[in-house]
């Protein structure tokens, strides 16, 4: 049995929940979405980043003008139910608001925003091996979407349309994933996932700026290198300094901390997991594996051994 899908405010079943073929979203792109996990930790279940993942979403319907019709703190306590809802202790989460029934024509104004909210079990997102053996990456021959054309900053159903032309290149190409430059050449992210490169141990990522989505991971992997005592520099990164870096490594939700070995046939450092890398993977791991929460980023599930139970509403609102 699927699990339940959170729609408009209740829970129904995964096959009633269904749009009209005339919904704006269908046609246009306009939705605003997020992915989210949630770990089965020694210490219980919980979801990595529930507060900073539907603050993004909110952001993102604010840049397109959609009024998502709950408040944040609802839609948390919406995720959480669905989560429970689902029996899963470990699972991908997908909110999505997007413009619905209405008017068709591009103007979306007229379209009412509707919300929903999923769950299924999502592993390993490069391949099977990806987090211990890494992953061969290519330069993409797409460019990421440019800043004043569509906002890379949100996490808009139709910047995916860009995404799909860098994946399905990589894919059919041979490679698990796509490197897409920005429009000056510089690089911005992967199809689904934000790119680091280490070089004399010191670690640099592209700046927020730079066509791309600024990744809750991506910020979480600066606090933790930061924190493990290396130096990390936002800055506007080139092709080339991928083909020379000691190490790469890629992050999302859903990538999690993926080691690169490989890009367009360059062989990344030793061809292996780097240090840096592995430093940085262990002390992710130590978080949503064993449940050492130090920074205070995951929201225990009500059940969870730490948690009393009934905290949802607490769990939600920290
Ligand atoms: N860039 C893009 C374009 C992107 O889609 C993601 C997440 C990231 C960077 C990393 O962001 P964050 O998850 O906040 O660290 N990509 C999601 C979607 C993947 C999908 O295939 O769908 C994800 O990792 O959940």
């Amino acid at each position: 049995m699927q699990p339940k899908i959170w729609m408009n405010g209740r829970l129904t079943k995964w096959e009633d929940a269904k749009i009209h073929v005339l919904s704006h979203v269908v046609h246009y792109g306009s939705s605003v979405f997020e992915g989210i996990r949630c770990y089965r930790t020694k210490k219980g279940s919980a979801i990595l980043f529930l507060k900073e993942h539907v603050r993004r979403l909110y952001d993102s319907a604010k840049i397109y003008r959609m009024d998502i019709p709950f408040t944040q703190l609802e839609l948390r306590e919406a995720i959480v139910e669905t989560v429970m809802a689902s029996g899963l202790e470990a699972c991908y989460i997908r909110p999505i608001a997007f413009r619905g029934e209405g008017a068709l024509g591009v103007n979306p104004l007229k379209s009412k925003v509707e919300v929903a909210v999923a769950v299924w079990e999502w592993g390993s997102y490069l391949g099977e091996d990806a987090i211990e053996k890494g992953v061969d990456m290519r330069i993409a021959s797409w460019r990421r979407i440019a800043p004043n054309t569509m906002p890379a900053s949100a996490k808009a159903g139709g910047n995916y349309l860009n995404s799909s032309l860098i994946k399905m290149e990589a894919v059919l190409d041979g490679y698990s994933e796509g490197i897409a430059l920005d429009m000056n050449g510089l690089v911005a992210e992967g199809s689904g996932e934000n790119i680091f490169l280490a070089r004399d141990g010191v670690i640099y990522t592209p700046m927020s700026a730079q066509s791309l989505l600024p990744g809750i991971t991506r910020n979480a992997v600066i606090k933790l290198a930061k924190s493990l005592g290396y130096e990390v520099r936002e800055t506007l990164i080139n092709r080339e300094s991928l083909y020379l870096a000691d190490e790469v490594f890629a992050t999302g939700t859903a990538a999690e901390i993926t080691p690169v070995r490989s890009i367009d046939h360059y062989k990344i450092g030793t061809g292996e997991r780097g240090e840096i890398t592995k430093a940085l993977q262990d002390a992710f791991y130590d978080i949503v594996k064993n449940g050492n929460d130090k920074f205070g980023w995951l929201t225990f599930l009500p059940e969870a051994k730490t948690q009393p139970s009934g905290a949802r509403k607490e769990a939600v609102k920290a």
